[in-house]
Parts: C-alpha cells; sequence; structure tokens
C-alpha cells in the first residue's frame, strides 16, 4: 500500500490585501498565515512518513514570484527532500508564462536536479520508486490553445469549437499514454484543470484568459486508481461512484470572500493496483467574515450596523463590511466608532452603498426607457447644471464636431465594407 499526501492551488504571496505588515518581521501576515498552513501539509507528511507527496499545481499568484515569496515555497518542499520523500509539482495556470513554455516558476527544481523532486509540465507518465513500491503518475499540466494545437489549425474557430478540437487531441494523446502504462502498477493522474462538472470558486476570477473545460469522462478510466486534481479552490470529488475518485483537494487557503465559507484542506490517499482509501483532511485556517446589512429602511443606522457588527466573533478574522443607506442617512453615521469596533479584526474593509441614487435616475429626462437623439440628450443634461453654463455652448460645439466625425468614419467603412 503507497501513502500519499495530495495538496494544491497554494497561491503562497497572493491575497496581501487581506493582511497587514507584521511589524515583528516586516512579513506581510497572510504571506505568513499560507507559509504557516503549507507547514502543517508539509508537517502531516513527514509524520505520517507517507510514500509521495503530490502537488496539483499553482504554486504561486503567477510565474515571476519575488524571491522571498519562492524562498518561503522552496524551504517548506525542502523538508520533503531532507526525508527522501518523493514529490511531484504539477504546472497550474499560474505557473505558465503567458508567453512561451513551461512552468517557470517550479522549472528551477528540474534544473537543480532536486533528489526525488520530478516536475510535471507535460503530458506524460513518471515511474516513481517509493519505499511502498513502485507508482505510475501521469501528469497532465494546465493546457492553453498553443499545447496541442497550431494556431493555423484554430484560426476562425469559435472558442467552443477549440475546446472540443483540444478534447480530442487529448483523447488520442492520453490513450497513448494510458497503452504504455503497466497494468499490475498503481497508477495518479495528476491533473491541472477545469472539468465540466465543477462547482466553482474563485478560480473563475484569478484565471487569466479564458481556459478550457474537460469532461469528465477522459478521467474516470478504470486504468487509474486516483485522479488528483488542481485548479478549482473548493474541494470536491468529482465522480459519485468514486471508481476512481476524481478529488479537488482545493486551496489550502483562502485566497479571497468567495472562500469564505469553504473548508479548506489536503487529500491523505492510501492506493493500491485497483483499490483506494482517500480522506479530506481540514486545515485550521484565518476566516474570513462579510457583514452585510441594509440600513436604509430604519430610523437608528447607526445602532443597526452596531449591532450588526456586534453579532460577529471579528477577533483575529478578516472582515468585510458592507452596509446599504439612503444618502439623507450619511450624517447619522458616525465612522470613528466603526473603525474602532473592527479594529479587533485581523484586517477589515468597509464598503457603504447608497441606495437611492440606484433608484432613480437623476435626471428623469435621461431615463434609459428613451430613445433620445445624444445632442438632444446633451442639451437636456447641461440644461440641468448650472455649474457647466459657462462652458455649454462650447461643449455642445465639441460634441457635434465629434458626432460629424464618428458619422463619416461610419460612411467610410460601409463603403469600404
Ligand atoms: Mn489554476
Amino acid at each position: 500500500m503507497i501513502k500519499i499526501l495530495h495538496l494544491s492551488d497554494i497561491h503562497i504571496g497572493s491575497g496581501f490585501s487581506h493582511g497587514r505588515i507584521n511589524s515583528a518581521t516586516g512579513l506581510n501576515t497572510r504571506l505568513e498565515d499560507f507559509v504557516k498552513t503549507l507547514a502543517l501539509c508539509i508537517d502531516r507528511a513527514l509524520t505520517d512518513t507517507v510514500d509521495m507527496v503530490i502537488f496539483g499545481g499553482d504554486a504561486f499568484p503567477d510565474a515571476t514570484p519575488p524571491p522571498y515569496v519562492q524562498e518561503a515555497f522552496a524551504s517548506q518542499f525542502r523538508r520533503l527532500v531532507d526525508a527522501g520523500i518523493p514529490t511531484v509539482l504539477l504546472v497550474g495556470n499560474h505557473d505558465q508564462h503567458s508567453q512561451g513554455l513551461g512552468g517557470a516558476s517550479l522549472n528551477i527544481y528540474r534544473t537543480l536536479g532536486v533528489p526525488g523532486f520530478v516536475v510535471g509540465d507535460t503530458l506524460t507518465t513518471h515511474h516513481l520508486e517509493t519505499r511502498s513500491g513502485k507508482v505510475q503518475v501521469i501528469t497532465l499540466p494546465w493546457l492553453t490553445r498553443s499545447t496541442l494545437m497550431t494556431r493555423q489549425e484554430t484560426a476562425g474557430l469559435s472558442l467552443t469549437e477549440v475546446n472540443q478540437l483540444l478534447t480530442e487531441r487529448l483523447r488520442v494523446v492520453m490513450e497513448g499514454e494510458i497503452r504504455r502504462l503497466d497494468p499490475n502498477i498503481p497508477t495518479v493522474l495528476l491533473a491541472h484543470l477545469m472539468a465540466d462538472n465543477a462547482t466553482l470558486g474563485a478560480e473563475r476570477l484569478l484565471a487569466v484568459g479564458k481556459g478550457f473545460t474537460l469532461p469528465l469522462s477522459l478521467l474516470t478510466r478504470p486504468c487509474f486508481d486516483y485522479v488528483a486534481l488542481g485548479h478549482v479552490h473548493r474541494h470536491q470529488n468529482l465522480n459519485k461512484s468514486n471508481d476512481p475518485p476524481v478529488v479537488y483537494p482545493g486551496s489550502i487557503e483562502r485566497v479571497d470572500f468567495s472562500e469564505e465559507k469553504e473548508d479548506k484542506g489536503y487529500v491523505m490517499v492510501e492506493l493500491e493496483r485497483g483499490k483506494v482509501d482517500w480522506e479530506f483532511c481540514r486545515l485550521p485556517v484565518r476566516s474570513f467574515r462579510t457583514i452585510e446589512v441594509d440600513l436604509s429602511k430604519t430610523d437608528d443606522p447607526q445602532g443597526m450596523l452596531m449591532r450588526a457588527i456586534a453579532k460577529h466573533d471579528i477577533q483575529e478574522v478578516v472582515v468585510r463590511l458592507i452596509y446599504k443607506l439612503r444618502s439623507e442617512q450619511l450624517d447619522l453615521i458616525d465612522n470613528s466608532s466603526i473603525h474602532n469596533v473592527l479594529s479587533a479584526a485581523h484586517t477589515y474593509t468597509i464598503q457603504p452603498e447608497l441606495v437611492s441614487q440606484l433608484a432613480k435616475p437623476r435626471i428623469p429626462e435621461l431615463s434609459a426607457s428613451n430613445s433620445i437623439d445624444p445632442m438632444e440628450a446633451l442639451k437636456t443634461y447641461l440644461h440641468n447644471r448650472d455649474d457647466l453654463k459657462d462652458i455649454s455652448a462650447s461643449m455642445l460645439e465639441a460634441a457635434q464636431s465629434l458626432l460629424a466625425d464618428d458619422q463619416e468614419i461610419y460612411l467610410d467603412t460601409a463603403i469600404s465594407g
């Protein structure tokens, strides 16, 4: 039986806006949080003497993290080298340069020839020797349009068509890898991808550009004993039958407020050929809390706001306060006492939202339902703005010539096709 620790989406060095500078160390407290949490994962690998650690990709927020962040990451993984635990580092979308090939932030481990370390930046099968026997790991890093297709092949295709073509290509290449597997050795597929039935989290906002979505059927093959995924930050097993398990461990720390309610952790796997057990292990990470309150209908907005905050234990929590109010209520809010109570939080942000301005346009004649000539709209607007009286004539003149230019350009294009 082979014991594996599977973690993913470390994103160390991100979310600094949710932290503050620790005056004792000079470091952002969120970097310290991420280091502490990563250290807990490595601790577990060492105390349980796992046979292998697999990382599902997205080590940093981008491919060129600052040296002190790289060092924080390296000094934790170094502990696995010292313990002689084989480790596979998969390349995620955040580890790749938008230009060129490969995972720039992780390739250094291969370049240095770190003993027992494998960097997965291509679709290939790695044959690893662990203390408890052999294991096969197929690495499937984040795919981009240029991975399996040339520019000529994708020219003129829609995103959906490109996605289909990529899936077909991948199926063929994957089939080649599968055919070369030794059927008697336990096998793991380690992939950084978006599966079509995954429940999304912050990654859809973090991703640079639109990625591809791959069908689950590509992953649920009987030749795989365990499918280890990365990319989606919410922990989940995509395969209801669990044969094989197709598991996102999720991110190890909350990257932003979209992960406020998610458990964070890693996965412990026990693997034999044809048999697998796995368990999600929660990590004690810093809490995030959104406090949202609508004050627009109360006579006592300050009191209601303070009561809403008091309902929560915000000690050492990253807090986001969102409150709605009418502009007439602004004078009833005492900002200094809000800052005062929120200072118990680790960090906090305050987002007041005015409701009245959203409800009705400032100049009724200019409501969106009326389709009016732009010159007429500008005249109406200027008519309502006494402060612009002096320049209104020249503004109208400028607008007139802009519109004329625009029409000329439009006609030019129309004629030239
Ligand atoms: Mn990712």
